[in-house]
C-alpha cells in the first residue's frame, strides 16, 4: 500500500515550535518527510529552536516572528515562499496561558492570550491559505486543547480563545474544504512541557502537587501525556491519510473527555 502517511516533497511551517509541543510535531514530521519551517518570538528561542534540530539531524528553517504581528506574519510567509517555497502544512501551534482568577484578571491579559491563541491563527492561517488554493491543496492543524470543551478556575481567556479556534478550525474547513484543503484541530490532553510545569511542581515536603495527583485521577492512561504522544496525529491530519477530514478536533487526551474521574 502507497504510504499515505509520506510527507515527502511537503513544507510544513509550526509556530512557536522551538521546543514543546511544536518541537515534536514537527520533528515527527520531518521523519515523515517533510521540509521544516518554525518561528518564534525570539532569535534566542530560534537559534536554540535550530541546534535542537540539527541535533536530531533535522535541517530545519527557523526565523523570528510575533504571530500576532499581522505585517510580520505577511512577511514571514514572502520570505519562506522565497527561501523554502509554498507552504503545504500549517501547524498552528504557538501559544500562551495566563492562569487568574477571571475578576482578578485584567482586560488587557484576556486580550493578550485571546491575541496569540484566536487571532494569530486566523492571521497565519489567512496568509497561508491564497497560495494553497493556488496549489490546490492544503493542510491546516489548529493546536486546541481540553479546553475547546471545557472550563476550569483561572484559564477563562485560555479556554475562550481555544474554544473560538475549535470553532475557527470548522469555519475554515467549511469556507475552503472546496479547495482541497482541509483544517482540523488536534486537543492534547494534560502533556508535559514547560508550559504545564506549575501544575507538575513537587510540593515542599516532596509531596506531589495537588493538580497532577488530580489530572492522574482524570486520566484513564494515568500518565501525563509526552509531546511526542501528538506526533502520529499530527503526522495524520497533515497526510494524505486525512484528506477527508476535515473540521474535526482529534483529542489525544489519554481518555480525560471520556471519564468521569477515578474515585477518590
Ligand atoms: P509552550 O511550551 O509554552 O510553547 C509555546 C511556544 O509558542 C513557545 O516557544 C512560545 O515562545 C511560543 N510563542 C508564544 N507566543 C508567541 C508569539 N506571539 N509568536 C510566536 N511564538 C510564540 O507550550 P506547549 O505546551 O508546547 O503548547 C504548545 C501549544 O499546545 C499551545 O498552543 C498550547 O496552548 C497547546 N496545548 C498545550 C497543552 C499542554 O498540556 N502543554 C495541552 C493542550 C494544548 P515563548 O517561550 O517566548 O513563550
Ligand atoms: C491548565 C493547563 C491546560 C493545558 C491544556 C489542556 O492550566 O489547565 O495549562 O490548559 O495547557 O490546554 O488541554
Amino acid at each position: 500500500m502507497k504510504n499515505m502517511f509520506s510527507l515527502e516533497g511537503k513544507i510544513a511551517l509550526v509556530t512557536g515550535a522551538s521546543y514543546g509541543i511544536g518541537f515534536a510535531m514537527a520533528s515527527g514530521m520531518a521523519e515523515a518527510g517533510a521540509t521544516i519551517v518554525f518561528n518564534d518570538i525570539n532569535q534566542e528561542l530560534v537559534g536554540k529552536g535550530m541546534a535542537a534540530y540539527t541535533e536530531k539531524g533535522i535541517k530545519a528553517h527557523g526565523y523570528v516572528c510575533d504571530v500576532t504581528d499581522e505585517d510580520a506574519v505577511n512577511a514571514l510567509v514572502a520570505t519562506i515562499e522565497k527561501e523554502v517555497g509554498v507552504i503545504d502544512i500549517l501547524v498552528n501551534n504557538a501559544g500562551i496561558i495566563k492562569r487568574v482568577p477571571m475578576c482578578d484578571m485584567s482586560a488587557a491579559d484576556f486580550r493578550k492570550v485571546i491575541d496569540v491563541d484566536l487571532n494569530a491563527p486566523f492571521i497565519v492561517s489567512k496568509a497561508v491559505i491564497p497560495a494553497m488554493i493556488k496549489k490546490g491543496a492544503g493542510k491546516i492543524i489548529n493546536i486546541c486543547s481540553m479546553m475547546s470543551e471545557l472550563g476550569r478556575e483561572t484559564v477563562s481567556a485560555y479556554a475562550a480563545a481555544k474554544g473560538g479556534l475549535k470553532m475557527l478550525t470548522r469555519n475554515i474547513c467549511s469556507e475552503y474544504g472546496s479547495f482541497n484543503i482541509q483544517c482540523n484541530g488536534i486537543g492534547p490532553g494534560y502533556i508535559a512541557t514547560p508550559q504545564t510545569a506549575p501544575l507538575r511542581e513537587p510540593q515542599a515536603d516532596g509531596s506531589k502537587h495537588p493538580f497532577d495527583s488530580f489530572i492522574l485521577a482524570k486520566t484513564p492512561a494515568n500518565r501525563w501525556g509526552d509531546a511526542e504522544d501528538l506526533i502520529g496525529p499530527a503526522v495524520f491530519l497533515a497526510s494524505e491519510a486525512s484528506d477527508f477530514v476535515n473540521g474535526h478536533v482529534l483529542y489525544v487526551d489519554g481518555g480525560i473527555l471520556a471519564y468521569i474521574g477515578k474515585q477518590p
